[in-house]
């Protein structure tokens, strides 16, 4: 029998705002480039309100939007894309869960963050996500 191809992915990535405040852009994308990922696309961003709403677009209802889209554009993040066997999913496994208090030491958020909302870096959550996001960010790779 086959054995299935462990698919080679990119996923979009974009290390907010706390971190660049924080001054740990290079320990996050460390990890990443640790790994083993590669780094396909890298562009220092200042997050605008309308930015926030196409990336958030699944969030604009929640009522944890406003405080989520104040934080986004508080200051320049850094956006990527990365890609890898797998990078989807490496990706949220080395991001760790959303809240910086629940996520497993190891992790960038259980190690670096205390927070549910600045929470250091996004990752797409699906390969769907990752087209929609990437096309949204870098129109030039698509
Ligand atoms: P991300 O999209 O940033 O990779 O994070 P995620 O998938 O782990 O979490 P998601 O549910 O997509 O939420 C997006 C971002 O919104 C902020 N958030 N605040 N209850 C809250 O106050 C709350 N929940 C989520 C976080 O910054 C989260 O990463
Ligand atoms: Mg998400």
């Amino acid at each position: 029998t086959a054995v299935a191809e462990v698919p080679t992915q990119r996923s979009f990535v974009l290390i907010k705002p706390d971190a660049v405040r924080r001054g740990l852009v290079g320990a996050v994308l460390s990890r990443f480039e640790a790994k083993g990922l590669s780094v396909v696309a890298l562009s220092m961003r200042q997050v605008t309100e309308e930015l926030a709403d196409e990336h958030y677009a699944e969030h604009l209802d929640r009522p944890f939007y406003p405080p989520l889209r104040r934080f986004i554009t508080s200051g320049p993040s850094v956006a990527l894309v990365l890609e890898g066997d797998e990078a989807i999913e490496v990706v949220r496994s080395l991001n760790g869960a959303t809240d910086g208090r629940k996520a497993a030491p190891g992790t960038i958020r259980g190690d670096l963050s205390l927070s549910n909302r600045e929470n250091l870096v996004h990752g797409s959550d699906s390969p769907e996500s990752a087209a929609r996001e990437i096309a949204l960010w870098f129109p030039e790779l698509g």
